[in-house]
């Protein structure tokens, strides 16, 4: 089965707490970055946690790799379980989240093509076929790749093999689940989860929707 994460983007702790817990029962992981930890801290991973469910720090990475480093030191630290890096600053930058993320028995996930329009304009012309390439040599556990743009998605599946896809741009950017579900391993969902006035039932549904991967 493809996972459901939550993308958790509220900028307040209460709408998270309750946001989460309505959707918990229905997701297989939350993934939070800057719009919650810049209004709320960092230690709202370890009330999160209280879930149960993985939790991924989408904070994108991309720096050089000491900074890389003592970056992914404190996600670790705070409790998360996976961390996304980016891959354009290089494989040694990459390494160097991969080897903490490991060292602390989680995962790192690079992204290797935006699901935004302006996606189309730099990690196309070759580039995120390379940042899939660096996911092999680094060892990383997979990447992010587009729900609006299967096709590309599908591309890169072929080069990284049964490394995980994890595909953000579900609902609120247009991308369909019936389209991207079966080529990944899971899909990120947040507004259409979180702006809805039923977040648990919105979850429901998108889980009902995911289906399986082929
Ligand atoms: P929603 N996200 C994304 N596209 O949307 N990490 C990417 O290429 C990427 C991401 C995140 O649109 C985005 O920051 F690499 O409300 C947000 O947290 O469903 C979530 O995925 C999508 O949120």
């Amino acid at each position: 089965m493809t996972d459901l994460i939550l993308a958790l983007d509220p900028t307040t702790r209460t709408d998270a707490m309750r946001i989460a817990s309505a959707a918990a029962p229905h997701i297989d992981a939350i993934k939070i970055g800057y719009p919650l930890i810049l209004a709320e801290g960092l230690g709202i991973a370890k009330e999160l946690k209280a879930f149960g469910l993985p939790l991924i720090a989408d904070f994108k990475v991309a720096d050089i790799p000491n900074t890389n480093q003592l970056i992914a030191q404190q996600v670790f630290e705070a409790g998360f379980s996976g961390i996304i890096c980016h891959g354009f600053p290089g494989s040694d930058s990459v390494k160097a989240c991969v080897n903490v993320a490991h060292d602390n028995g989680g995962e790192c996930y690079v992204v290797a093509e935006m699901s935004h329009p302006g996606g189309a304009e730099f990690f196309q012309s070759g580039t995120a076929e390379r940042i899939a390439r660096v996911v092999i040599e680094t060892g990383a556990d997979g990447i992010i790749a587009p729900a609006t743009r299967p096709e590309r998605t599908r591309i890169l599946r072929e080069i990284i093999g049964t490394r995980k896809i994890l595909s953000p741009g579900v609902g609120a950017q247009g991308g369909d689940p019936d389209a991207i579900a079966g080529l990944v391993d899971g899909i990120i969902v947040g507004r259409a989860i979180y702006e809805s006035n039923d977040p648990g039932a919105a979850a429901a549904r998108y889980a009902s929707l995911r289906g399986k991967r082929t």
